[in-house]
């Protein structure tokens, strides 16, 4: 009889234990939540397929990732932000196809400062790309991805490439 009482006494306390455990989770959970929302919505801060992209003086684009939807029309926009004229701080974005060596790719723009470092003999590898714009300017494109995939993205101004580049994430 006094064994059972024992018994029971701790099966009681083991649950007792056990839901608190249990408990204890369940606040950790609601407590990691907000974190995962909050890391989500820095990710990707365009919504749809706008996506926009700051460039500035300090030969930076404000992100190295942007997201995208394959087989819709997607709006970018780039805004120069810096001050700078463009013949000295240009930006422009030009996307490149899966499979374009990067380097290679910048290194043909530099010689191709009449088509603003758009080199007519590499069109073949290039998606889309925004005009060259100076301090104060932006240009929009449209155009559309239909194969899902990542594609690079660089700044063809002289010098700027090892610094202004990112990847299009299309989904
Ligand atoms: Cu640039």
């Amino acid at each position: 009889m006094k064994k059972q009482l024992k018994n029971s006494a701790l099966l009681v306390i083991s649950m007792l234990v056990l839901s608190a455990c249990g408990g204890d989770t369940k606040q950790q959970d609601s407590t990691d939540q907000p974190v995962t929302a909050q890391e989500e919505t820095t990710a990707t801060p365009s919504t749809g397929n706008t996506l926009e992209i700051e460039a500035n003086d300090q030969m930076q684009f404000n992100l190295t990732e942007l997201k995208a939807v394959a087989g819709q029309e997607i709006t970018l926009v780039l805004k120069n932000v810096g001050k700078m004229d463009k013949t000295v701080m240009g930006h422009n974005v030009i996307i490149l196809k899966v499979g374009t060596d990067v380097a290679e790719y910048a290194k043909k723009a530099l010689a191709a400062k009449d088509t603003d470092y758009v080199p007519a003999s590499e069109s073949e590898s290039v998606i889309a790309h925004t005009k060259l714009t100076g301090g104060g300017e932006s240009d929009t494109i449209k155009f559309t991805i239909t194969e899902k995939g990542t594609y690079d993205f660089i700044c063809s101004f002289p010098g700027h490439y090892a610094l202004m580049k990112g990847k299009l994430i299309v989904e």
